[in-house]
């Protein structure tokens, strides 16, 4: 009985973000606690997006902080690019490989010469499809369905469930890129008179975003377009600057919800531009670096640390601007 409640509690612990694999926890000093410096591989997707960088400024600044050794790899938004940094890491025998993977599939065979060079693999905001999970030893990340259903639901209080939707997707083929659709989905199915009418892939950029939600502009379905979602802050940016191209008031004429929180779309809530935005802490470096110093110690760790993400709209915007730290 009082394992089972302990057991109870440290998942409970773990659903709130308290517990030492939170991403804001307070970073212990010393790499492994052994004495010896750790070098640790990074292999981060890309600079797509300001969540990125500040993803990536949290693992370099934690890594330093630590005295790790950090083998930092940037893949420009190619699988094939982080698999052969993968395997550059293992040739350099790294301690630890911590891994942001682009797209959830083909990291099988990779994985599997990690395991076999017995180096542990943190898997950090995106997750993957392998049929063995001990290829990895732990995922650092956000629910990206709950994400998407909190927008969903959101945008259907909102339009009082009423709306013709563009999406803005994701990378094809990532996890918070099929994750978002679906929880947004999920939502929207419960109002028959919300419906996504278009839907593209803006590759989680800027430029992307603006250059997809143009061309749905100038569609026959174009003048329809009362809603857009964006799988993330940056596409949603670029939409806005289509939207407004286009003669129309973005978070007006248009409502536009999306998700990360990062800094520019208070910014554009403060501006009346963007709707809402719920926030995907990228703020993972703390966390990564207690898992890598438990792994490289054999120590056991939970296969998945959700992070919390919570919404954020216009009402309380201009405060919650001078708290946000990305
Ligand atoms: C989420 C992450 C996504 C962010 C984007 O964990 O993978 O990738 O939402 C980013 O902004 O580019």
């Amino acid at each position: 009985m009082r394992l089972l409640s302990s057991m109870f509690c440290c998942v409970a612990l773990i659903l709130a973000g308290c517990d030492k694999g939170e991403p804001n926890a307070t970073a212990s000093a010393g790499g492994s606690g052994s004495g010896k410096s750790l070098t640790v591989g990074f292999s981060q997707i890309g600079a797509e997006s300001s969540w990125r960088t500040a993803e990536t400024n949290s693992i370099r600044s934690e890594a330093e902080a630590r005295g790790i050794d950090l083998k930092f790899s940037d893949a420009q938004q190619k699988q094939e690019n982080q698999i052969k940094a993968l395997r550059t890491f293992v040739s350099q025998g790294v301690d630890a490989i911590v891994l942001a993977p682009v797209v959830k599939t083909g990291w099988e065979p990779v994985l599997r010469e990690i395991k076999q060079a017995k180096i542990p693999v943190i898997l950090v905001d995106r997750g993957v499809d392998v049929a063995d999970d001990s290829l990895y030893a732990t995922l650092i990340a956000s629910d990206f369905v709950a994400e998407g259903r909190m927008a969903g639901e959101w945008l259907a209080t909102k339009t009082n469930g009423k709306a013709n939707v563009a999406q803005l997707e994701g990378t094809p083929g990532a996890d918070p890129a099929i994750e978002r659709a679906k929880g947004f989905l999920e939502a929207i199915s419960k109002h028959p008179e919300m419906k996504i009418i278009k839907s593209q892939t803006g590759d989680f950029t800027r430029a992307k975003g603006k250059e997809v939600m143009e061309a749905f502009l100038k569609s026959p379905e174009g003048a329809e377009i009362n809603a857009v979602y964006a799988h993330n802050d940056e596409m949603a940016l670029g939409a806005i600057q289509a939207i407004e191209a286009a003669g129309k008031k973005p978070g007006v004429d248009v409502i536009v919800v999306s998700i990360d929180g990062v800094r520019d779309a208070f910014r554009a809530m403060i501006d009346g531009k963007l709707n809402c935005t719920v926030e995907c802490n990228p703020l993972l470096g703390p966390a990564a670096f207690d898992a890598v110093a438990k792994a490289v110690k054999g120590e056991a760790l939970p296969k998945k640390t959700i992070v919390q993400d919570k919404l954020y709209d216009q009402t309380t915007a201009n405060v919650d601007i001078m708290t946000r730290k990305y």
